[in-house]
């Protein structure tokens, strides 16, 4: 957001934004890799006071990380996400990761799946990303969920494409999948989310999770998803009752067509800043 030193540097901060330009295995539109250089460049167009949450989040602290280097084979870059996680771990900052394809979650969330024994994962997305392996590797977008789910409770919101060989984990297991078109009732939606959710939260949003009119450019879109007002409900409600230890916002792409993608995310990103910004004040 262009904030100066005082309201940016990492140990004062409240939350530090991490690009991770991963893009290896998508089989579709491709230009994840420049999704979060695009949603960072996009932040400084957003006004600083969030209409909505009434604060100024930014005066919290935002610091900024360089991207990881996603350079090299999968297991290199795995190494390099999964360092800077843990070094991140130190800092009291909630950490906002910018994605890049949807693999890299599976880099993302391991550290916190280790170090906080009820944690549970809200996936935001259309696809259910359950498969064991994806064209020969298990480190693909399309199993981005697969691991975590044999570990901790995963509660998948928007989805509306599942493969027959993910199905069988689907509802099963550590599983609980809400099918989009089943569940169209947000007021409906939201307590059974919480409900199932533990108290210790990390949030994966895949931007394909929204309607394609919401969020355009992504690599493998679906009709009928989550409208703007419906997501925020959604992520207000989670992030009031429950204690959020990352986010990750995945698979958003850059296209010369139009810059509404970059600055969806990136204001999405900042609300939902704002709403743990709400949390801080009602303790004070
Ligand atoms: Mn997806």
């Amino acid at each position: 957001m262009g904030l100066e030193s005082r309201y940016s540097s990492l140990p004062l901060s409240k939350f530090v934004v991490v690009p991770v330009p991963f893009e290896k295995t998508v089989c579709y539109g491709h230009g994840t890799a420049k999704g979060p250089a695009a949603v960072i460049e996009a932040s400084t167009q957003i006004e600083l006071w969030d209409e909505e949450t009434k604060t100024e989040t930014w005066e919290l602290g935002i610091n900024t990380q360089p991207a990881v280097n996603c350079k090299g084979s999968t297991n290199t870059v795995f190494k390099n996400i999964d360092k800077t996680v843990r070094n991140l771990m130190q800092y009291k900052a909630i950490p906002f990761y910018i994605g890049g394809e949807h693999t890299v979650t599976q880099a993302l969330a391991q550290p916190y799946i280790e170090k906080y024994k009820d944690l549970s994962i809200l996936h935001f997305d259309a696809h259910a990303d359950l498969r064991e392996t994806f064209e020969g590797t298990p480190k693909s977008h399309a199993c981005a969920l697969y691991p975590a789910s044999r570990q901790v409770p995963v509660v998948q919101v928007g989805i509306r494409s599942v493969a027959s060989e993910e199905k069988q984990y689907c509802n099963a297991g550590k599983v609980t999948t809400f099918l989009m078109h089943e569940n169209r009732d947000i007021k409906k939606l939201i307590p059974q989310v919480l409900k199932k959710l533990t108290d210790t939260v990390y949030i994966t949003i895949d931007v394909d999770g929204f309607d394609p009119s919401v969020i355009p450019a992504t690599g493998t879109p679906q009709p009928g998803g989550f409208m703007w007002y419906e997501a925020l409900d959604l992520f207000r409600e989670v992030i009031k009752h429950k204690k959020i230890v990352a986010v990750d916002v995945v698979e958003a792409c850059q296209r010369k067509a139009d810059v509404i993608t970059e600055f969806n995310v990136s204001k999405l990103i900042y609300r939902l800043m704002g709403y743990l910004a709400l949390k801080d004040q009602k303790k004070k």
